[in-house]
């Protein structure tokens, strides 16, 4: 028995600055009208896709950060695309930079939500790995301070909608095989990624010529080695100067590109994912319970790094 969900990728290209949340929110909807009109159950929106990739920029003044952060989900500007997706019956996944205050404490988190196709919230993730740095850099042709204006979340969870059991992580996750393995082991079988990719990255130009190889490499093993599929969605081209791969894609359990984008523009991919697939991995080659050996594993959880002493000897962190 088949359990289809008939997912979209929904690319954004860039968004300026001075774009308004209202004329950033027809852009998604009008995404979403594709998508629907193309049988979707659901779409996947980028990382931050409200405003431009604003950690790109060093601010001092936090009014003007908190500029791009919503305090409320969904908030008079975002309202409407809640009311499109109730409306025609359509779910979505949205990366947005979200304020709260609990406690009286002011908190700030790079966020996506999975939205279901009555525009209730099912769930809330918070991005854990939080890649760049904290403070000014100068040296860098554009700054990336996603150290500095957020605060890292705290895990990965799983949510069952849309007929299977859906995961979310926010674009530097993807790099990172321990964010598949945990939504494995709760039984992933579609994790939802958006994210904003810079094609230069400052410390490893070397990488530049790489970087939708590498865009595609982590999120292909990940889907392989879990037998989950994954939709990886950019916010592509050239934002406010800083030129962004797209690659958007939609990879099945086998770990194949099922669908892709082929601009760095609005754009929609689509895909008919039979979710059943996945057993066809989970059941066999990956079937944790019976193959994995967490006893050799420790030092996964035990350790962050290795860190090299000056004479070339290892220092093993007991972080
Ligand atoms: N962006 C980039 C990403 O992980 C990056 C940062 C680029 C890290 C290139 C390493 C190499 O895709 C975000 N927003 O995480």
């Amino acid at each position: 028995m088949a359990r289809f969900v008939n997912v979209a990728a929904g690319q954004l290209g860039p968004i300026a600055r001075a774009e308004t949340r209202t004329e950033v929110v027809a852009r998604l909807m009008a995404l979403m009208r594709q998508a629907k009109a193309n049988g979707c159950d659901l779409i996947v929106y980028p990382e931050l896709a409200l405003t431009t990739f604003f950690p790109r920029w060093y601010f001092e003044d936090q009014a003007e950060i908190d500029g791009f952060f919503e305090r409320e989900m969904p908030g008079a500007e975002t309202q409407a695309l809640f009311d499109l997706g109730r409306e025609i019956g359509i779910g979505f996944y949205l990366g947005y930079a979200e304020l709260t205050v609990e406690a009286g404490v002011t908190r700030r988190f790079n966020t996506s939500i999975l939205v279901d196709k009555s525009g209730t919230i099912l769930s809330k993730y918070r991005k854990v790995h939080l890649p760049g740095h904290a403070e000014h850099e100068p040296w860098r042709t554009f700054q990336h301070l996603e150290k500095r204006y957020f605060e890292p979340g705290t895990g990965f969870g799983v949510i069952d909608v849309f007929g299977g059991t859906m995961g979310m992580a926010i674009c530097n996750d993807r790099r990172w095989s321990e964010t598949y393995r945990v939504m494995g082991l709760q039984g992933v079988e579609m994790v939802l990624i958006g994210y904003n990719t810079p094609v230069h990255n400052p410390p490893a130009p070397e990488h530049d010529d790489l970087s939708l190889f590498h865009n595609h490499l982590v999120m292909q093993a990940g889907a392989y080695q879990n037998g989950t599929f994954v939709v990886g969605v950019a916010k592509a081209g050239v934002e406010e100067g800083v030129d962004h791969i797209g690659g958007s894609c939609i990879i099945a359990p086998s770990g194949e590109i099922m669908a892709a984008c082929t601009t760095k523009g609005d754009e929609i991919a689509l895909a008919r994912c039979d979710l059943d697939l996945c057993n066809s991995y989970k059941r066999t080659t990956f079937n944790f319970d019976v193959h994995r050996q967490p006893r050799a594993y420790g030092l996964i959880v035990e350790r962050r790094g290795v860190s090299i002493m000056a004479d070339g000897t290892p220092v093993r962190s007991k972080r």
